[in-house]
């Protein structure tokens, strides 16, 4: 009898990812995987999201052996090569917030990620009337907007294109719809929607771990329910560019280092004034601000 050593390597990307356990998705095929130990002595641990090298070792199980290099990742949720963030928000049940839904999207932003909005529910009443509103103020500074009703399939052709070929993380509040989504874009989901409980309509939490669901040709990423993107990290005289209408304002300021916030000489000032910057988007600049620079005060 002689030994014989072969290894079967195939290569796939990473779709969930728990307790230290690996579900890798390769040709089609799905792999059980536990990480080789040498990663843990480089400091990597393998993400969701990364593309990775398997060596199979019986059936369907197998190892991860190599981690491709990322083109991002995020810390929270913990997700690799992300393409998009769908930001979505309700606008009834839970009643629609534009500073927290600013605070989101300028996390997004400062995270150099591109940024869909979609708004949930717009069947319910009154809703509609809050995403004429709503929709109009950010389609107006540029990003992709977009109004679902998934009990009548409204905006569904919409939402397949915004997705397609592409990995999409799903942003927002908890009970905004973020898991329904899934379920109507990939019926074999098993992705847990709860109800919003009615007691001042908070939204329950119901997922609770990151996983990417193939969808077309693309992945598309549910997650906890999570209410925003870190803004640790977020420098003060960075804020303004995360608004992205702001930027063309911000080199026009007299003075060199201008957090907008006092009148004189600045020009997003200006801007608000003379209307050209929607006032609930600048109050949500000073809001930020004002806890920016309260937070880095506790720091020092
Ligand atoms: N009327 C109506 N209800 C919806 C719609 N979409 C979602 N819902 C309801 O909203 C509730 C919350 O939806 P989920 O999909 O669980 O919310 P989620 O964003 O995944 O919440 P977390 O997992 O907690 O972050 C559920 O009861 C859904 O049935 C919609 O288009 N219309
Ligand atoms: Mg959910
Ligand atoms: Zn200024």
């Amino acid at each position: 009898m002689h030994l014989r050593w072969w290894r079967a390597i195939v290569a796939g990307r990473i779709i969930k990812a728990v307790g230290g356990f690996y579900t890798v998705l390769a040709d089609g095929r799905i792999i059980s995987c536990k990480a080789r130990g040498v990663f843990k002595k480089r400091g990597i641990k393998p993400l969701v999201g990364d593309l990775v090298e398997v060596e199979l070792s019986q059936g369907d199980e197998g190892v991860v052996t190599d981690v491709r290099s990322r083109v991002n990742h995020l810390i929270r949720p913990a997700i690799a090569n992300v393409d998009q963030v769908l930001l979505v928000s309700a606008l009834v049940q839970p009643t629609f917030s534009s500073f927290q839904f600013d605070k989101t999207l300028a996390m997004i932003e400062s995270a150099g990620l591109p940024a869909a909005l979609c708004f949930t529910k717009i069947d319910l009443p009154g809703a509609l009337d809050v995403f004429e509103s709503v929709s109009r103020v950010y389609s107006g500074i540029g990003y992709p907007v977009l109004g679902l009703n998934v009990r009548q399939g409204r905006g569904l052709p919409e939402l397949r294109a915004t997705l397609a070929a592409k990995i999409t993380v799903l942003a927002g509040l908890s009970g905004v719809g973020k898991s329904t989504i899934l379920r109507y874009l990939i019926p074999d989901t098993n992705a847990v929607t709860g109800s919003v409980s009615q007691k001042g309509h908070r939204g329950r939490q119901t997922t609770t771990h990151v996983e990417l669901f193939p969808f077309g040709t693309g992945f598309v990423a549910d997650t906890p329910g999570f209410s925003q993107f870190d803004l640790a990290g977020v420098e003060v005289n960075d804020l303004a560019s995360c608004f992205i209408e702001f930027r063309s304002y911000e080199s026009k300021c007299e003075y060199r280092g201008c957090l907008h916030d006092k009148d004189a000489g600045c020009s997003v000032v200006k801007g608000v004034l003379d209307g050209e910057i929607v006032k609930s988007r600048y109050d949500s600049y000073l809001q930020l601000l004002a806890e920016l620079q309260e937070a880095k005060a506790r720091r020092y």
